[in-house]
């Protein structure tokens, strides 16, 4: 089953929105196989956001990145991935349309909850990184209620 790396940034963390960044997965019908409330190191984070690294907001992507605790997440699921990010509203919360987590609960990009995996191929990379003693593996009772 596909996977995605879902993680509530320090924003949501603080801001009490991590049940209800849960709920919009788990009310879809997405499984979650891990999540851990941890405070990332600069060099995790460094790893996770390697691609932005010359990106003149980087400096301040990390500074609030490692301003507190971050939930990270994998879930599971047909087409996770472009579900997730469907779930999470654009990268600009303004551009987010309402019903989108994004749309719903922020303004700014640099304060915009959540991070969704962009691709298959990066989930994995991102799971790897973030869950580097793996996931759960379990079959729920209810699959066949979600899938047909
Ligand atoms: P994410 O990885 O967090 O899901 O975001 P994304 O793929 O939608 O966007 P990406 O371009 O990878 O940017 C990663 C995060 O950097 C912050 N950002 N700030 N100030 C800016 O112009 C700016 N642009 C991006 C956002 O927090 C974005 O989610």
């Amino acid at each position: 089953m596909e996977r995605t790396y879902i993680m509530v940034k320090p924003d949501g963390v603080e801001r009490g929105l991590v049940g209800e960044i849960v709920k919009r997965f788990e009310n879809k019908g997405f499984q979650l196989i891990a999540l851990e409330l941890k405070t990332p190191t600069r060099e995790l984070l460094e790893k996770h956001y390697a691609d932005l690294s010359s990106k003149p907001f980087f400096g301040g992507l990390m500074n609030y990145m490692t301003s507190g605790p971050v939930v990270a997440m994998v879930w599971s699921g047909k087409g996770v991935v472009k579900s997730g990010r469907v779930l999470l509203g654009e990268t600009n919360p303004l551009a987010s349309l309402p019903g989108t987590i994004r749309g719903d609960f922020c303004i700014d990009v640099g304060r915009n909850l959540c991070h969704g995996s962009d691709s298959v191929e990066n989930a994995e990379k991102e799971i790897a990184l973030w869950f580097p003693h793996g996931v759960i593996s379990h079959t729920r009772v209810m699959e066949k209620l979600i899938y047909e």
